[in-house]
């Protein structure tokens, strides 16, 4: 590996300091911590600045569906910027890659969803559907059918409109959000709320939060539904059997469009090429980023279903929306390329054959585990909550912060995982493979080891 330049980490973690404000961070913490620098990755490994390697867990942010280190995206992205690097897509030109995956997108979506939009983030893709909802409702005569209802601890982004659509008191707050018109309802986290029901009553009780929501605001106000299938960023909430069927019925009585938020779930998280198809979820809407191009270039995307899209489409009016590098030509190629590898390889199944199998039965052994009281996976996905109290699902006070001391640890042990609240959580690029599955619960398991002792358990 001569070609890899050393870097002076000290020097770039001084300039990180003083010039670099980094999402989601308490500066004045990292001041003191520093950043750990990230050089190089191949498959699902990184390295470190000081040479570590760790094994990433997390596939980046929930994103490297394909892994590192795939000569045929640079190749096409060196091409397709040779050939083209940018056009755009406004005042009625297109470019060959981003009509071909929008194409492509069309064949894969479920249910008819055959119009694209692009965007270049999640957020955008989720501040999209929230304008394409109202003026959906403006175009059918329906000004007042405006109001948004998701769920608290769910994650659409950061814009104004997606935003407001996450469910996060902490992201709320400091901002002033959520915006007027929406509104947020709980969510079938049956392990921290689902107390003495069975997850499947619950599942049950937790869709009728929305029907009784829907009537409070009044069925005429309420423009649309939107949710994760499984809640990703809120801490893998995997809802019970009976949660999406219920919800879709609630949505089709009321006459509520129902968006399904993609970005994590899509392109082969859950077991299946949509988290909609692993949930029978109906969408009208979705919205995609993350998997579609496994990270490696910007891209995002919403796919719009016949009821919206023909309205829209037939409107005599401008749809008066769109970013500069909507569509953009390198990040379509990349993007069309990732898929194609996700095809050859049988990626989008993977999770929910022998690969995906041995994921959730190594993985369930932690069930055992003094400090875990649950263990829940959906494909590649996965949460383990480290609990004061296994029989009463009690968690530690959120102040003693074990959650992030169990990823300090763990990174120490060279495996990346999350720590959302207590859970501790896996999202690993869907080409792992079994040996590598061991390798992740061989360290996550003395992480979780070195964690008791320090808890004293
Ligand atoms: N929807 C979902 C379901 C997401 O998970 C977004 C939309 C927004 O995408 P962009 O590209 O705008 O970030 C996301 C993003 C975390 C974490 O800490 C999760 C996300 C982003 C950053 C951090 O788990 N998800």
């Amino acid at each position: 590996m001569g070609q890899h330049e050393p870097v002076d980490a000290q020097k770039l973690r001084e300039l990180d300091i003083r010039h670099h404000l980094h999402p989601f961070t308490t500066f004045a913490e990292l001041a003191k911590t520093g950043s750990r620098i990230i050089t190089r990755a191949e498959g699902c490994h990184l390295w470190d600045a000081e040479g570590n390697r760790i094994l990433d867990g997390m596939a980046g942010l929930w994103c490297v569906n394909v892994g590192y280190g795939r000569e045929r995206l640079a190749r096409v992205a060196f091409e397709q910027m040779r050939e083209l690097p940018y056009y755009n897509t406004f005042f009625q030109t297109a470019t060959p890659p981003a009509i071909e995956l929008a194409a492509e997108l069309a064949r894969l979506l479920p249910g008819g969803i055959d119009r694209i939009f692009y965007a270049s983030s999640g957020s955008e893709a989720n501040d999209t559907i929230v304008k394409t909802i109202w003026y959906y409702w403006n175009l059918m005569g329906r000004p007042e059918k405006k109001t948004i209802i998701s769920r608290t601890l769910a994650y659409h982004g950061v814009g104004l409109g997606s935003g407001s659509l996450t469910g996060m008191s902490f992201m709320h707050e400091p901002f002033d959000l959520p915006l007027p018109r929406f509104v947020h309802i709980g969510n079938p986290y049956w392990f921290a709320e689902g107390g003495d029901l069975d997850p499947e009553e619950f599942g049950r009780v937790a869709a009728g939060w929305l029907e009784q929501k829907i009537l409070e605001i009044g069925p005429d106000k309420v423009a649309a539904f939107v949710g994760e299938p499984v809640q990703g960023a809120g801490g893998v909430i995997v809802p019970p059997p009976t949660y999406w069927p219920e919800i879709q019925r609630i949505c089709r009585k009321y006459d509520i469009l129902l968006v399904a938020d993609e970005v994590i779930c899509g392109f082969g998280r859950t077991g299946r090429t949509w988290g909609s198809e692993t949930f029978g979820i109906e969408p009208d809407m979705v919205a995609m980023a993350k998997g579609l191009s496994s990270g490696y270039q910007p891209i995002a995307a919403v796919g719009i279903g016949r009821r919206v899209g023909d309205v829209i489409f037939a409107a005599e009016k401008e749809y008066a929306h769109g970013v500069t590098y909507a569509g953009h030509p390198v990040a379509c190629r990349v993007a069309l390329e990732n898929l194609r590898i996700m095809r050859e390889e049988g990626l989008f199944e993977r999770a929910s054959g022998p690969v995906g199998r041995h994921f959730a039965a190594r993985l369930a052994e932690f069930r055992d585990h003094p400090l875990i009281g649950e263990v829940r996976t959906c494909g590649f996905l996965a949460a383990m909550e480290i609990v004061e109290d296994k029989e009463t699902r009690r968690p530690y006070p959120p102040e003693r912060r074990v959650g992030f001391a169990c990823r300090e640890i763990s990174i120490d042990n060279g495996l990346v995982m999350r720590a959302i609240r207590d859970a501790m959580v896996l999202a690993p690029p869907l080409t792992i493979t079994e040996a590598e599955i061991d390798e992740m619960v061989d360290k996550a398991r003395r992480s979780f080891d070195e964690l008791a002792r320090r808890l004293g358990r």
